[in-house]
């Protein structure tokens, strides 16, 4: 999802944070879900750095931090709108660096009026002195880094906070310098890739979105006609639609209102492709949604969990897929990095690889040809009949990602990255020797092949050549009340300061050049970011300049409905006395092609009467998602073997339940689940706490015997997301299932 900065992904990298002086845990447990980082985290600490974690829970994070703090779930941005409060009374922020650097700071300080450290401390629950104390250490430790994941983005609210982060750190002047950032650590083993890629619903490859024009960018690259491909959907309106999203689709299979937003069509056929599903909340829809359809189909190396939890008897299929050991290619890190993976062994017995399996698929419809076309094409420059999988793609990939600089990379270079990886330093990632003057899977953007790639964002004290840049200029060089976009500040060895970002229009008046008659043709109507060469670039970093234009970062979106992030209760709060003060968005028609509540469902019920308490949910370090792979592993199945609810004993003292007791929990969609009791210390008295990552179990009963001879999970246990509340984030739709409410009765 695009953040304010533009796109998604760490500022800094893993490496880079032992540079730090101080770092702001918020909403990430690396210490279970990214054991690996958390070593450069531990470094830093060694190396004197404090670290704070603000989390709900007591996690295992929280104990190897200096400071533990915890928040009531789902109010961060009062949290951090009541540090800023307190960074403007005091004078704790950069004031050269927002004056410099950063549109719309002065509408944030006036919301921050609105939270003195009082209210901010009835709000979150975290003492008005706890407050202070860490905004001080913060403010004055330089750099300060800060750290998220996804405690911060499954919430009605999940994009307002992944803004008030970044909105601190500038304020504190702390982006694009080595020991800031904001880095947020991701999921899957190449989510980065994934989303760079154009898994979404709402955007091609690359965040180009579906406008014609981004269509025709690719269409280009693709090397098919534009007309063929709008001739795929039912209309251009279609086409430029953003789909359905994975928490979305049950709506446009069950709910007859909603098949207006899809063109009248009910959805009748899924295709699932290396995703659990049984991990996305209101899994009684999903599973209503499968039973419904006229074709369900899985690909995937294991018996996806939600194919024993459907009761459909027959167009069910399991299409066995390699694993990642089993295939090879390119991989993005969470810090954006690319790395090449070779494969370590042929697909074993009948599985094949996703490609491939997706090559049939487009057979079989008809578009084998032209889905393919581009790879031949890139063969046959090279004097090849056949093309090469994956490297080829690879090159497709890169050459047409331009928005966020992928056309620097190559198989080759990725390959040599990866053959020489004892040549890149761990914590700056430079190269030596043979991989001299190259970042360590050359971090995008990464604008040509002399390119090194870019450790760390926004430096705009850097040569363009070693990775600086300044912020971005993507929403035009002027803001609607006439303030001048671009920054004043030039790059080292840049011949501009702030400038647009560079089209074959502008680039001879930006850079006072000019281009050659045949320069000229080459480039025509294209930008730095559409087109298929790479000579608007090239003349951009000649000049020394980011070719993406050198502007300031804003922090009023004027075309969103919260234009700076403002705090709203979660739906279903225990605060309900806080809902007028802080009411949830108004519904959202269309969003993702669904229709969903926010205000209504808040104000629908009294919740907290029936569902006294708050429900999070989160990750166990020995299981994986939907635990689907690890629960089929003897070891990790033996660590973490039973589903459980963990409850502060003074709450099941007054419910009666001891430890170790079977109980059910009740959800505020009327559906319950039978698990473990545990008393534990870890969580508040209001507050229980479900692990994520099981499967097999569906309201009580076990699904075991459903599953084929040979591929029965080791461990089963029922699903979190049966329990976890409706809610969806207002832009992105991400389910909120890091709050929510619930009931607890001894079984
Ligand atoms: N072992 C293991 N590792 C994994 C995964 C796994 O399943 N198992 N999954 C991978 C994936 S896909 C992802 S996305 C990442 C997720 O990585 P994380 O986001 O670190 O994982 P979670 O445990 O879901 O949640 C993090 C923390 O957010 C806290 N939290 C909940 N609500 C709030 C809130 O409102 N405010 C604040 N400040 N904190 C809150 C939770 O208590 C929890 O400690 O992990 C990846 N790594
Ligand atoms: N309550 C609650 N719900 C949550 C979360 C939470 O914190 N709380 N977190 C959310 C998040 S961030 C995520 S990412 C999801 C978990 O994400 P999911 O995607 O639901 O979980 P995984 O188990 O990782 O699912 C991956 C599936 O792909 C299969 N697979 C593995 N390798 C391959 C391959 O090479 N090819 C193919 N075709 N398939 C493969 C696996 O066997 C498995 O079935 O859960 C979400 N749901
Ligand atoms: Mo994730």
């Amino acid at each position: 999802m695009a953040n304010t900065f533009g796109y998604g992904g760490m500022t800094n990298h893993l490496g880079d944070m032992q540079f730090s002086r101080f770092i702001l845990i918020i909403g990430a447990n690396p210490a279970v879900n990214h054991p690996v980082g958390m070593v450069h985290i531990l470094r830093a600490k060694e190396k004197g750095a404090h670290i704070v974690c603000v989390d709900p829970h007591f996690s295992k994070t929280a104990a190897k931090a200096d400071e533990f703090v915890r928040i009531r779930s789902g109010t961060d941005v009062a949290l951090v709108y009541g540090m800023i409060n307190y960074i403007v009374a005091h004078k704790l922020y950069d004031e050269k660096y927002l004056k410099d650097r950063v549109y719309g700071y002065e509408e944030v300080f006036k919301e921050a009026q609105k939270y003195p450290l009082d209210v901010v401390e009835d709000i979150t629950g975290i003492p008005a002195e706890t407050i202070k104390k860490i905004t001080t250490e913060m403010a004055k430790a330089k750099p300060a880094a800060l750290i998220w994941n996804q405690g911060l983005t499954q919430h009605t609210v999940g994009t307002n906070n992944t803004r008030i982060m970044p909105i601190l750190q500038l304020i504190l002047g702390n982006i694009g310098k080595n020991g800031g950032g904001v880095n947020i650590l991701r999921g899957h083993d190449n989510v980065q890739g994934a989303s760079d890629m154009g898994n979404l619903s709402d955007s091609l490859p690359g965040y180009y979105g579906l406008s014609e024009g981004s269509w025709r960018h690719f269409c280009q690259h693709w090397k098919v006609d534009y007309e063929w491909m709008a001739g795929r959907f039912s209309s251009k309106e279609m086409m430029e639609k953003t789909g359905y999203a994975l928490s979305t689709w049950r709506f446009g299979v069950l709910d007859e209102q909603n098949f207006a937003n899809n063109n009248n069509t009910p959805i009748k056929a899924l295709v699932v492709i290396g995703n659990g599903i049984s991990t996305t909340s209101l899994l009684d829809k999903t599973k209503a949604a499968l039973d419904k359809m006229d074709l369900v189909v899985f690909i995937d190396p294991y018996v996806n969990d939600v194919a024993v939890i459907t009761d459909r008897k027959d167009n069910l299929f399991l299409l066995p897929a390699a694993s990642q050991m089993e295939s090879s290619g390119s991989v993005a890190a969470t810090n954006r990095a690319y790395q090449w993976r070779y494969q370590v062994m042929k697909p074993m017995f009948e599985c094949r690889e996703d490609h491939e399996i997706l090559f049939d698929l487009a057979s079989r419809l008809g578009f084998k040809e032209e889905f393919q076309r581009s790879l031949y094409a890139i063969a046959q420059k090279e004097g090849r009949k056949e093309f090469i999988w994956p490297d080829d793609a690879t090159t497709e990939m890169a050459q047409s990602i331009r928005s966020i600089g992928l056309q620097g990379m190559s198989a080759k270079r990725l390959k040599e990255h990866c053959d020489n990886w004892h040549m890149f330093d761990k914590v700056t990632l430079a190269g030596m020797g043979v991989v001299k003057d190259q970042y360590y899977g050359l971090p995008w953007p990464c604008w040509s092949e002399k390119h090194p790639g870019t450790p760390v964002m926004y430096n705009d004290t850097i040569p363009v050549m070693q990775g600086g840049m300044g912020f971005r200029v993507n929403w035009g060089v002027r803001a609607p009340d006439g303030t001048d976009m671009l920054s004043p500040k030039k790059l080292p060895n840049a011949k501009i300061a702030g400038h647009p970002a560079i089209t074959a229009e502008n680039i001879e008046k930006v850079l006072n050049i000019k281009l050659t008659p045949a320069e000229k043709q080459a480039v025509k109507g294209t930008s730095f970011s559409t087109g298929t060469t790479n000579i608007l670039v090239e003349k951009a970093l000649q000049a020394g300049i980011c070719p993406y234009g050198n502007g300031k970062a804003r922090m009023v979106v004027w075309n969103w409905y919260d234009k700076i992030p403002i705090h709203r209760e979660p739906l279903h709060t225990y605060r309900p006395d806080l809902i007028d003060k802080y009411p949830s968005f108004p519904d959202k028609k269309d969003n993702f092609r669904a229709n969903l509540k926010y205000i209504s469902r808040q104000k629908e019920h009294d919740w907290k009467k029936d569902y006294p308490l708050n429900m999070l949910t989160g990750r166990l370090v020995a299981h994986m998602g939907t635990g689907t792979e690890t629960r089929s592993a003897k070891y990790l199945a033996e660590i973490y073997h039973d589903m459980f609810v963990e409850i502060h004993p003074n709450t099941a003292f007054s419910l009666g339940i001891n430890d170790g007791d079977a109980v059910w929990v009740h959800g505020t969609s009327g559906t319950k689940i039978l698990v473990k009791a545990k008393h534990s210390y870890r969580v508040g008295e209001n507050d229980v706490f479900l692990p994520q990552n099981f499967s097999g179990v569906y309201v009580g009963k076990s699904l075991l015997d459903r599953y084929p001879e040979g591929t029965k999970p080791y461990a089963i246990g029922e699903c979190a997301s049966m329990v976890t509340s409706y809610g969806f984030d207002y832009n992105t739709a991400c389910p909120e299932t890091k709050c929510g409410l619930c009931r607890i009765e001894k079984a």
